[in-house]
């Protein structure tokens, strides 16, 4: 029997882990993954919960912090001080990296994880959510766009923790059905990152190991599982959740 790995990244094949994973590779370290099957609720788990009790992922175990640390943002922030990679020590480019890295977990994460939302539900049921976050999105694709129209990396003068934490949820402009030849900038930005070894990597393991649970996982979710997965309530009217299981 080998020794277990030392870190465990538990997660799904979603953006917000695979930029956990890139930053492991990034960091050459060592690390399992574990899936966690948030269509059935273990998120909810005792188990999981003692881990986040947010009940989200990715959440990652690390002996050396010593404690389970959730929010990919911070999880970033603490392998990015701890390891001493992208982020400068000190000084203006630090603090441009920690805009950026904020930019993408209050705004780029959380505004095209609605409209990606809105997408999955039957056309033209909710014109207005899906007009509003579509919007939005595009917004937001632009502003990458320009941002490395004349710099090549997000934030200071290297590859950072904010190009790791954005670059999973710039890859959403395609199934977004956004042109990509309308944001060039971001495209060679893009196809920069995609490039690396790590980042390729990361992608491999994660939609590789992951690849069998997850199509169970959305296969057997049930209209109640989808409802508990989407925080649908007595207070949230139904929805036909189906779009899920044609989602790639
Ligand atoms: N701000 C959090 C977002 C985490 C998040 O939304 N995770 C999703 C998967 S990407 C999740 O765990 N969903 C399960 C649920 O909401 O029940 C982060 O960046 O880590």
């Amino acid at each position: 029997m080998t020794d277990p790995a030392p870190i465990t990244l538990y997660g799904v094949s979603s953006p917000n882990v695979i930029k956990v994973a890139i930053m492991l590779e990034e960091l050459g370290l060592a690390y399992a993954l574990q899936y966690v099957a948030v269509f059935q609720g273990e998120q909810f788990t005792p188990a999981f919960q003692a881990l986040n009790p947010l009940g989200k992922v990715p959440v990652l175990v690390d002996p050396a912090l010593g404690r389970p640390l959730a929010e990919s943002g911070a999880i970033l922030f603490w392998l990015a001080e701890h390891y001493r990679q992208f982020l400068p020590d000190h000084g203006p480019d630090r603090y441009e990296v920690m805009q950026w890295l904020m930019v993408q977990m209050s705004a780029i994460g959380p505004m095209l994880g609605q409209f990606t939302h809105f997408r999955l539900l039957p056309e033209n049921s909710q014109p207005y959510g899906f007009g509003r976050y579509g919007s939005v999105a595009e917004t937001l694709y632009r502003a990458i766009d320009r941002r490395v129209a004349d710099r090549e990396w997000i934030a200071g003068d290297a590859y950072s923790i904010a190009d790791i934490a954005t670059f999973p949820w710039a890859e959403y402009i395609d199934r977004h059905g956004f042109d990509q030849a309308e944001y060039p900038h971001m495209k060679r930005w893009r196809e920069a990152i995609a490039a690396r070894p790590a980042v390729r990597q990361a992608k491999e393991r994660v939609f590789g190991e992951f690849s069998e649970a997850s199509q169970r996982s959305v296969a057997d979710a049930t209209p109640k599982d989808l409802d508990r997965f989407f925080g649908r309530s007595e207070k949230v009217p139904e929805q036909d959740y189906s779009g899920v299981k044609r989602m790639r």
